[in-house]
């Protein structure tokens, strides 16, 4: 299934400098990055991301955490690019994560873990919704055609 996912650039890879990297290991591994922005967010869009983590422990530091400089934000596209994205980015645990993540490679942290992603298809929806306007997600051909083999582009609807 062809699917759209949203992935937050925290502050933490913005300030390190991990922008570019990050970006690149998906745009290396064939999926198509269909829209992007770089925000202060505030509290009140974060109380709704976050919504449901209200009253957990951590709660109030990742929110603020979240506030303390700019992010990137993106949607990305591709076949299960849910499932594909989340694997990329690694558990939640930077100390946990495998190495190959993103957070196995680079982070050391359960909270400044560098990139938030879209866990499932409804989530997706939802957070693309609240980061992104309709107009802003681009459709445009890209490398579709060497990355997916024919019967793949069939399924995809595209070709
Ligand atoms: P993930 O981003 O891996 O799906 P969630 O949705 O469980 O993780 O948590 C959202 C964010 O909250 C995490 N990315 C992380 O920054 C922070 N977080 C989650 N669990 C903890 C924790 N036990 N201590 C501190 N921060 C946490």
């Amino acid at each position: 299934m062809l699917q759209k996912t949203l992935i937050i650039l925290k502050p933490d890879a913005v300030k390190r400098g991990l922008v570019g990297k990050i970006l690149a290991r998906f745009e290396e591994k064939g999926i198509k990055i269909v829209a992007m922005k770089m925000v202060q967010l505030n509290r009140e869009i974060l109380e709704k991301h976050y919504a449901e983590h209200k009253g957990k422990p951590f709660y109030e530091s990742l929110v603020s955490f979240m506030q303390s400089g700019p992010v990137v934000l993106a949607v990305l596209e591709g076949f299960n690019a849910i499932e594909v994205v989340r694997k990329m980015v690694g558990a939640t645990n930077g100390r946990e994560a495998e190495p190959g993540t993103i957070r196995g490679d680079y982070s050391m942290s359960q909270q400044n873990n560098l990139i938030h992603a879209s866990a499932d298809t409804s989530v997706a929806e939802r957070e693309i919704k609240l980061f992104f306007k309709e107009d802003e997600l681009l459709d445009y051909k890209a490398s579709e055609r060497i990355v997916y083999a024919k019967d793949e582009l069939e399924k995809l609807g595209g070709g």
